[in-house]
């Protein structure tokens, strides 16, 4: 080769390595996930049928079980709406974030929140449903919140604009907001989506169409369900969230309502929800609690059966607020699919807490006994997490926060006081993963009474200390996982 020929080859070798190494650095980072995030309010584990033994059938929110992975072992800070809601956005304990109480509380939202870090890092971001934090959301590309706990029928939901009525069924109406506002996203974006349902919190108002659902069954008691709280604390014994005790009559129990004298016994408030209701609306409400009413009051029950009778009232009614949650869980990745968004989308289903349906007596949530404590948690990513695990390491709802920051490539600020749950999702649980599980319950007297208390959860023993009450319990949950016998 001579000189020239030399000099020409090593420039061809030149300007292909520099073209190689551009398209190298041209090549497209591999996309970040989206994320839909769906939360329910007070949805018990035990009323999902991937947990096991439940009375109702949820095939849509199964089905994320069997694409994803189901935690058997995934517990709240703080088992009350507006503490797990900062806890989630924020990943801090109540202490930290502020947040201790339902009370008087204004969430900061000057605060680092996973949503508004995902946002600052270029992700498009919505809430839409039950937020219950006081302040407005700060953080999110779109907003449409209902006020406070939320209405049920024909609710109220606000956003930037204003307050307006919106018609139909709130977990209609939450999931339609949600599809409407990925319909009109920035599609060049990945998107993050809250979709936090107000179902099937207290007072238990079903979608019309599933009145009369679980009519024909009988859904018998839990066997703690006439539990005497003979070994436990006064904590236990003084509560007000008895079935057989504490739910009200018209409220609750829709006792009142029959064909002939619909609103007599109602007080206003009532007659606000049930107000809610367009006129047919509320005749087809009335129409079904009226036979099974005017049966009720004609058989006269007294003690354990009406005991009994108010639980299958109120589970079944809370039952069939969940039908319509678990449809619209099916609606969103119907959408997903559609719109071959699926394979790259993260879903999270979860509940803010968990739920008494029944156990030791009991409806609302509050205690660190397990029905409470512990609360749903279900994950699908495709090509990620192996369709079908089950997972029973302990994570809590405050890990969310840093996983999700975590999958979008986003760093955890160093506040955050939970741990990225990825490595769990991939099946490579750190050795040093959480052993204990710190919880701490603020809230005392009020509507439901139950004490103050702080306590912590190993994988076989649980201690609770009612520090007001100067009361200890302890629990063997190898050989007590009810929860019967403090030792
Ligand atoms: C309402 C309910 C309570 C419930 C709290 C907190 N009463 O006050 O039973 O414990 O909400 O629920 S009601 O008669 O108004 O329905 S939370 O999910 O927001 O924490
Ligand atoms: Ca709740």
């Amino acid at each position: 080769m001579n000189h020239t020929a030399l000099k020409i080859s090593a420039l061809i070798f030149l300007l292909m390595s520099i073209i190689s190494s551009c398209s190298e650095r041209q090549q497209p980072p591999a996309p970040r996930p989206n994320i839909v995030f769906i939360m329910s309010d007070d949805h018990g584990y035990q009323a999902i049928s991937a947990y096991g033994d439940s009375f109702n059938h949820t095939p849509n929110i199964d089905l994320l079980a069997k694409e994803g992975m189901l935690f058997n072992r995934a517990f709240v800070n703080n088992s009350l709406c507006a503490p797990s809601r900062a806890a989630i956005l924020t990943g801090k304990y109540s202490n930290m974030n502020g947040i201790k109480g339902n009370g008087n509380e204004v969430f900061d939202g000057s605060q680092e929140t996973f949503p508004k870090l995902l946002h600052q890092a270029g992700y498009q971001t919505a809430m839409i449903g039950k937020w219950h934090l006081v302040s407005n959301p700060i953080g999110f590309d779109f907003w449409n919140i209902l006020p406070g706990q939320g209405a049920y029928y024909n609710p109220d939901f606000i956003d930037s604009a204003g307050t307006k009525r919106a018609e139909g069924y709130v977990a209609d109406l939450t999931t339609d907001k949600a599809i409407d506002w990925l319909n009109g996203r920035d599609t060049s974006k990945p998107f993050c989506v809250l979709v936090w349902n107000k179902a099937p919190h207290r007072d238990w108002m079903p979608a019309l169409k599933y009145l009369h659902e679980f009519d024909s069954i009988n859904i018998p008691v839990p066997s703690t369900f006439f539990d005497d709280y003979s070994t436990r604390t006064r904590a236990a014994k003084e509560q007000k969230m008895q079935v057989a005790q504490w739910l009200a009559a018209n409220y609750d129990l829709k006792e009142n309502f029959t064909v002939s004298e619909p609103y007599q016994r109602l007080d206003e408030a009532w007659k606000n929800i049930f107000g809610g209701l367009i006129p047919g609306e509320q005749a087809a409400f009335v129409a079904a609690y009226t036979p099974k009413n005017e049966a009720f009051k004609k058989a006269g029950l007294q003690g354990k059966e009406l005991a009994i009778w108010k639980y299958e009232r109120y589970i079944k009614d809370y039952l069939r607020t969940i039908q319509s949650v678990d449809d619209n869980v099916g609606r969103l990745m119907d959408y997903l699919k559609e719109k071959g968004l699926d394979k790259n989308t993260i879903v999270v289903y979860t509940s803010d807490q968990g739920f008494y349906l029944g156990e030791h007596g009991w409806f609302d949530k509050r205690f660190m006994y397990e029905p409470s404590f512990r609360t749903s948690l279900i994950v699908k990513w495709p090509g990620v997490i192996k369709p079908g695990s089950v997972n029973n390491e302990m994570v809590m709802n405050l890990d969310l926060a840093e996983t999700l920051l975590d999958v979008a490539h986003v760093k955890i600020p160093g506040g955050m006081q939970g741990r990225s749950m990825l490595p769990v999702w991939e099946g490579k649980t750190p050795e040093d993963w959480r052993r204990y599980v710190y919880y701490h319950y603020y809230e005392s007297g009020g509507e439901h009474n139950v004490a103050k208390h702080i306590g912590v959860r190993s994988d076989r023993y649980k201690l609770i200390d009612y520090y007001e009450n100067k009361d200890w319990e302890l629990y063997d949950l190898q050989k007590d996982p009810m929860e019967l016998h403090n030792v």
